[in-house]
């Protein structure tokens, strides 16, 4: 049973805070790229631009990445699965930009450091930040997010569940038992 732990107004809430961040750290809103990683990654990253366009008035390019598991045919919470690049679609050069990755949970940091190798291989940025809704903790590798929607501590034995209005229907987050 899945226990909804934000609903839809308060995770809009939250993105609008992560563009007001993004904002304020940022002199030169000209230099971002925002980078979504697939799927919910991708939603939330052209939601995170609509708003630096209701509120800046500025067109931020939006790219995807798309990371897989190496292999899906085993359970997902597997922790030896190797996530693995499988493609993107960058709409400009990120070169001297300042990319900011967006996915919805992190968890082992293990997708983020496959994007980063994926980001480095097609350019060179000035600086990479990340953005995600929700932090589960359990990290396995030295990467900590810039911004943050909700810190939500999980057991392994738990799954968040981030559910998008384009995809799912309705906005909300949810926890349940594996
Ligand atoms: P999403 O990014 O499209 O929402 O990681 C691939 C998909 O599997 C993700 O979909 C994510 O929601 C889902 N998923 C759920 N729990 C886990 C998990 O513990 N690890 C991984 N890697 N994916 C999970
Ligand atoms: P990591 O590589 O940090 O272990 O896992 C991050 C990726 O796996 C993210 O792209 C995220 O979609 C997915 N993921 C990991 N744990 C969860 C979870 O509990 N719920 C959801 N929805 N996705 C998860
Ligand atoms: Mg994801």
């Amino acid at each position: 049973m899945a226990k909804q732990v934000v609903d839809g107004v308060t995770m809009q809430r939250a993105l609008t805070r992560i563009t007001y961040e993004i904002i304020e750290q940022n002199k030169d809103l000209n230099e971002l790229v925002i980078v979504g990683i697939k799927t919910r990654g991708i939603y939330l990253a052209d939601r995170i631009a609509k708003r630096l366009n209701q509120l800046e008035n500025i067109d931020v390019p939006v790219g995807e990445l798309d990371i897989r598991m190496y292999r899906d045919d085993v359970h997902k919470l597997d922790h030896s699965l190797t996530p693995d690049v499988e493609g993107s679609d960058l709409p400009v050069s990120i070169t001297n930009k300042h990319v900011i990755l967006v996915d919805d949970v992190i968890f082992t940091g293990r997708t983020i450091r496959a994007a980063l190798d994926a980001l480095m291989d097609q350019g060179r940025p000035n600086k990479i930040s990340l953005a995600v809704l929700v932090d589960r903790g359990h990290r396995e590798l030295p990467i900590r997010p810039d911004f943050v929607g909700k810190n939500i501590p999980t057991a392994l034995s738990e799954e968040i569940n981030v559910e998008v209005s384009e995809l799912d229907g309705e906005d909300g987050i949810s926890i349940s038992k594996l």
